[in-house]
């Protein structure tokens, strides 16, 4: 076994180069986590979603990614910034952790340490946000938080605004002695104010529940989840939002980011230029996200629902964009358009589509009055 002295340096490593945490686990499997998948799977909760539920074995076992791996270096980066008001106008917003590219800055901090390693004869291996390795169990494991019942991974003192991210090696590394003990108590905000009660247990989340996953997923977006997406183009901050933990650190004045005062551009996405402009800029400006199957409609869809949520505010736009949308070669945008249509009092421009023969259309014309969540 390497010396505590070794791990302390290559924390050091890390933290010069953009990590703000730094812990050691073993490279041994997940077994519990394994089980969570596979149960969660099995009730349907993950709603489809492929990325680490795709096969849990190997997603939970460290060993699968390395031949020989011994201990896992997990790191976290904190992405805390101050939200900047909606610029005037018809705005979509993301969620924090897309404001910026945090997952490269993370990667770039574990590349730095795993260069030290290599340079000693180790074999390493990072991962970041990959399907190969369930993230937050690594990070548990390494000491590094303890879990929300929001589900997310909260650093002592820190709260939970951190992307995480491993570095698999066969070096042999003294580990955390013990995880981070539980800090949420008898605190329930999460749970209480997601907007689609998606968090249907402490520390699980029903996926087709959560607009986080909905903006994500192919289809037709869930009409009893359409009026809670609110403004959101990408993401949800929610149950991360009114977390007290969290809200104390914002109070400290830390930030991670470095959104210049007043930037708002990488937060608010301009709805019109979203619903107008083509495939290319679309995935030029939004490529780092993930967009299912690389179909920029998909994106398209959530503004249209969105439009629908905040559009009364400026009418003549959005009627404009509604009825380009109506007219929309694809069916799944007809489809929402016409909710878009109804939400807005449109109901004049949905005799565009009244003899429309595409059944995701028609499904959306004859839909009852949906069913609130
Ligand atoms: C799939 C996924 C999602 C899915 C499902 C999330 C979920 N909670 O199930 C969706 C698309 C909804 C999603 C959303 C988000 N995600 Co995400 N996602 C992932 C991904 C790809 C895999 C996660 C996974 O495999 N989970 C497995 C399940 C079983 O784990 P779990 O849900 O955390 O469950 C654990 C707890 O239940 C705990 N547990 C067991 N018993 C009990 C009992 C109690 C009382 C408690 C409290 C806990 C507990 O053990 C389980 C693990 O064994 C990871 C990246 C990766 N490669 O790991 C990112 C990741 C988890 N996501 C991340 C982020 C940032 C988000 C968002 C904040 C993004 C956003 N703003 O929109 C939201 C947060 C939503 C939420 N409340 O979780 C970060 C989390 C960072 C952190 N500090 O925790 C990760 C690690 C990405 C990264 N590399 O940084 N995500
Ligand atoms: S990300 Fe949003 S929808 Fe998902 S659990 Fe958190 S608050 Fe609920
Ligand atoms: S809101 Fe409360 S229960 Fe939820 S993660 Fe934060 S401290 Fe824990």
């Amino acid at each position: 076994m390497l010396p505590d002295s070794y791990v302390e340096d290559l924390v050091e490593v890390g933290k010069a180069n953009g990590l703000d945490a730094v812990g050691v686990a073993r490279a041994e499997p997940f077994v519990s986590t394994q089980n969570d998948l596979e149960e969660r799977k099995a009730q349907g909760l993950h709603g489809g979603m492929q990325f680490t539920y795709r096969n849990p074995a190997r997603s939970t076992d460290p060993t699968r990614a390395l031949v020989g791996a011994k201990s896992l270096i997990v790191a976290a980066r904190g992405y805390l910034e101050t939200v900047p008001d909606s610029p005037t106008g018809l705005h979509a917003r993301s969620a924090r952790y897309v404001w910026d590219d945090h997952y490269a800055k993370l990667r770039n901090g574990l590349d730095a340490i795993a260069e030290v390693l290599r340079a000693q004869g180790w074999s390493t291996r990072v991962l970041v946000d990959d399907n190969a390795l369930v993230d937050r169990e690594a990070a548990y494991r390494a000491g590094l938080g303890w879990y929300g019942k929001n589900t997310n991974l909260l650093l002592p003192g820190q709260g939970s605004w951190f992307v995480l991210g491993s570095l698999v090696t066969d070096a042999p590394l003294p580990a955390a002695a013990e995880p981070v003990a539980d800090g949420c108590a008898s605190c329930t905000r999460c749970i209480d104010e997601c907007p689609t009660n998606a968090i249907v247990a402490p520390g699980v989340v029903d996926a087709r529940r959560c607009l986080a996953w909905l903006v994500q997923d192919t289809g037709i977006f869930p009409v009893e989840f359409r009026r809670p997406l609110a403004d959101r183009l990408y993401g949800c901050d929610d149950c991360q939002e009114v977390c007290p933990p969290n809200r104390l650190v914002e109070r400290s004045g830390l930030r991670h980011g470095d959104l210049a005062e007043g930037e708002s551009s990488r937060v608010w996405f301009d709805l019109v230029q979203v619903l107008t402009c083509d495939d290319a800029t679309l995935l030029d400006t939004y490529g780092r996200w993930y967009i299912p199957r690389r179909d920029p409609d998909y994106l398209r869809r959530n503004a249209l629902v969105v439009l629908a949520n905040i559009g009364s505010r400026h009418a003549d736009q959005a009627r404009d964009l509604t009825e380009m949308y109506l007219r929309s070669a694809n069916p799944m945008l007809r489809a929402h358009a016409v909710w878009t249509a109804r939400e807005l009092g449109l109901d004049d421009l949905v005799d565009l589509v009244s003899d429309d023969t595409d059944e995701l259309v028609r499904e959306e014309l004859d839909r009852p009055d949906f069913v609130a969540v």
